[in-house]
């Protein structure tokens, strides 16, 4: 969102990411040349252990990646969740006007609108989901399946990045909200519920790709992939780069990684995976576990096949400055994106925007919403069906230039086209249709109470 913000204005409602007061002066320097308004909502320690890793991170963040045995069902989260989206509701009622576009971003703030809905706003309300939507089997696991799905439709437009969890979605409302219409639709889905209607589409998100294609074409970014390549003679060079999360499927793409070095010994030597770790959510407990699963088995492959003048494993647990990033993207021959599930996947665009010359292999998940765009291009995996990813490791290692071209240069024109602004645009151009005929109907009732 940050491009967008910067180009057209707005203003930003969010927590800061730090429980408890939140200090004036650090705030107004962070957000001082942002190019919109920042406003903040604060959190107590209570409520970011039970709004934001409880409900958000350990409840719905798990199931709606299909993860359901990671979901810790405590039922005082909800509470806090819906008490969190209040706040929220209270800021936007606050710093709106009547005619504002109100665009409600992701799964921690699913509940805004019904909040809004019920401090008597009329006007329209939008809303995109970062990841993905499940199918009803798993999303019927939800303690609260017909609070949160009733919660949701007071939205007057709902967005998805894919197909797919579109069609969850609908699916659920199907099942469990037995008074609410599905009108199908070509383009636009509705629904119509509480005699309102709720658009719905899906609108994959892109990313800012002339910023990416011009950082990697600098100097500085130019010169720190160079050093990289220089590092690793007689190597390509296998990207993963990921926040430390269970969803993004790093031990099971470790795994394949190793068994490819068992499997194709023409491998070794000749490869190496560069694996960026971002800490994130380090404060629940899984996630610690989860790292300690990372280190093992990067210590087992290191252990098993590294030579005096090889190590197959190039681990950072850190994050990387945007320089330092887009020059492992520009470096690195072979991305390994290979989520269990994800809503999108930003990092399997970025590198495509950075492959300047056009070349560069992506390994990518199925179950990346990434896929339904770059399934032209790229190799396409199941992340647990460790040994097909194993061979495809081979695969991309033997790949010819003349392919990787024509792959690469199919994947760049989709990032190029649907970008962030075409994503933005297409989500606007609905929304903006909406608020036109609500303020139509607005109109009609004054005038109507006014006779
Ligand atoms: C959620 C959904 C959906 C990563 N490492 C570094 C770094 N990054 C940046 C990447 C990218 C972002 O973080 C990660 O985005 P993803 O899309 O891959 O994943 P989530 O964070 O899980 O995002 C996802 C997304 O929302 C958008 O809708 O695509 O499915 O889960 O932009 O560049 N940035 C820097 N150093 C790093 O080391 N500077």
């Amino acid at each position: 969102m940050e491009p967008v913000l910067r180009e057209r204005g707005g203003t930003w409602i969010g927590w800061p990411g730090i429980a408890g007061k939140i200090p004036k002066g650090p705030f107004a320097d962070a957000t001082r040349n942002a190019g919109y308004k920042v406003v903040p909502v604060a959190l107590s320690e209570i409520e970011r252990d039970e709004f934001y890793y409880g409900y958000s991170n350990g409840v719905i963040w798990p199931l709606f990646h299909d993860l359901q045995n990671f979901c810790n069902f405590e039922p005082a989260y909800w509470q806090a969740y819906k008490e969190v989206n209040e706040r929220y509701a209270d800021a936007i009622a606050r710093c709106s006007q009547p005619h504002d576009f109100i665009w409600v971003h992701d799964y921690h703030l699913m509940y805004v609108a019904q909040a809004l809905r019920e401090r008597g706003l009329r006007a329209a309300l939008t809303f995109f989901l970062h990841i993905p939507f499940p199918p009803y089997d798993i999303f019927a696991k939800l303690p609260q399946p017909q609070r949160l799905l009733r919660a949701l439709l007071q939205f007057d437009l709902l967005g998805f990045q894919t197909r797919r969890d579109l069609r969850n979605f609908l699916g659920c409302v199907r099942r469990v909200m037995s008074d609410a219409q599905l009108v199908p639709r070509r383009e636009l889905q509705l629904v119509r519920f509480e005699k309102r209607d709720i658009r719905l589409g899906h609108f994959p998100i892109g990313i800012d790709f002339d910023s990416f294609e011009k950082g990697a074409m600098s100097e500085a970014v130019t010169r720190r992939s160079q050093e990289l390549r220089a590092a690793f003679p007689d190597c390509q060079l296998i990207l993963g780069v990921d926040r430390l999360d269970y969803s993004k499927g790093i031990p099971e793409r470790l795994r394949a990684y190793r068994d490819a070095l068992e499997r194709h010994p023409e491998l070794r030597g000749h490869v190496v995976l560069i694996q960026v770790v971002v800490p994130s959510r380090v404060e629940i407990p899984r996630y610690h576990e989860f790292k300690q699963r990372i280190d093992r088995l990067v210590g087992d492959i290191n252990g098993r096949f590294s030579t005096s003048t090889w190590l197959p494993v190039q681990y950072h647990f850190r994050s990387l400055d945007r320089e330092d990033l887009l020059a492992h993207y520009s470096g690195c021959d072979i991305a390994f994106v290979t989520p269990l599930k994800d809503g999108m996947n930003l990092v399997a665009k970025e590198y495509c925007a950075c492959r300047i010359e056009e070349n560069g292999v992506l390994i990518l998940s199925h179950f990346a919403g990434a896929a339904e765009q770059l399934k032209t291009g790229a190799l396409l995996v199941n992340p647990y069906d460790v040994e097909e990813v194993a061979d495809t490791v081979l695969k991309a290692f033997q790949m010819t230039e003349a392919d990787r071209t024509a792959r690469m240069k199919r994947m760049r024109r989709v990032v190029r086209e649907e970008n962030v602004f075409w994503w933005v645009d297409s989500f606007l151009r609905v929304g903006a249709k909406l608020t036109a005929r609500l303020a139509r109907v607005s109109k009609r009732r004054q005038a109507k109470f006014a006779r």
